[in-house]
């Protein structure tokens, strides 16, 4: 009896969406900061099990507040996710409920589809007779199927969630082959670990006036080079992206260099541009042309 089925998980921002799944699947599918709104697409990411495959939805965190398009196309894409899924898994941190975690949960009044509430960052409560109470708070806003407490960055309890989820999924053979882990092309997945390396190292307002744009990706055999573009929003941000010497960007190249390595499994060149697009994020148009397009 194989399982097959789509598992749409969502939250506020921060909470451990992208790890819950990158555990799952054993790879690291969906980039990972410490940073809030680090996912900006929805992105499918593949897990196949001995049980059939879980086919996970990763999707930006909802959040309140910011009035870029950028943050419309976010929450836009996070809420048209839960459509035509099997399952949802509701994720939240231990201990928060804020206007984000509301803003997210509003997200799935309208629809029919089973959730699971899945408390992450369990491993930062050491009086874990708290838990209880604050799930019970959290569970009064909606009927959820099941409840889990899990530390996603440690893997505890991470398993039982995994068995539990299969126990959601519809009987069928597997719609994708065992070795394919996302719907999204090499270049794309090229950018984001670009775009992770930027936001780990860069702080304030610049990790969301940035976006990365693979401009060529050509593979000879033995190597593959790499262009890539950063775009940012306004000129002064060039210049503290570069910064004095560009030991930054340097540093950004080397480690992004490192991570697409380890993707591709071959030797890279790349090479990066810092370039000006006049307040890209707060504009469609824009948006459209970088990537940002609708995936629904
Ligand atoms: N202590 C602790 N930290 C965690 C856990 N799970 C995730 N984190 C950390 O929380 C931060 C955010 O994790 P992400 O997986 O990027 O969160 P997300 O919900 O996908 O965030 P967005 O993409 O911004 O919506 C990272 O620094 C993770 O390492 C956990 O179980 N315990
Ligand atoms: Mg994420």
């Amino acid at each position: 009896m194989n399982k097959c089925g789509y598992v749409a998980v969502i939250g506020k921002p921060n909470v451990g969406k992208s790890t819950l799944i990158n555990h799952i699947v054993g790879e690291k599918v969906s980039i990972v900061t410490a940073k809030p709104q680090t996912t900006r697409h929805q992105i499918l990411a593949i897990a196949t099990k001995k049980a059939g495959q879980i086919l996970f939805i990763d999707t930006p965190g909802m959040h309140v507040g910011h009035k870029k398009a950028l943050n419309k196309f976010m929450n836009k894409t996070a809420a048209n996710s839960v459509m035509d899924v099997d399952l949802i898994l509701f994720v939240v941190e231990s201990m928060k409920w804020t206007a984000d975690d509301e803003q997210a949960l509003k997200a799935l009044a309208h629809c029919n589809t089973d959730v699971i509430l899945v408390i992450n960052k369990a491993d930062l409560i050491k009086q874990k007779e708290k838990l209880l109470p604050f799930a019970n708070q959290v569970f009064q806003n909606y009927k959820f199927k099941e409840i889990f407490y899990i530390s996603a960055s440690k893997g505890k309890g991470v398993a039982d969630l995994e068995k539990k989820i299969f126990q959601y999924l519809p009987e069928t053979d597997n719609y994708f082959s065992d070795d394919q882990l996302t719907d999204k092309s090499t270049r794309y997945m090229v950018s984001e670990l670009i775009r992770e390396q930027l936001m780990l190292r860069y702080h304030q307002e610049l990790p969301y006036s940035l976006t990365v744009e693979v401009e060529s990706f050509q593979d000879k055999g033995h190597i593959i080079h790499i262009h890539a573009l950063i775009w940012v929003e306004r000129e002064i941000q060039k210049n503290m992206l570069i910064g004095k010497g560009g030991e930054s960007m340097k540093h950004v190249g080397i480690q992004s260099r490192k991570e697409i390595q380890d993707l591709v499994g071959k030797k890279v060149h790349l090479k990066l541009w810092v370039k000006v697009k006049s307040a890209w994020a707060d504009s469609d148009r824009l948006l459209q042309q970088l990537g940002y397009k609708d995936e629904y």
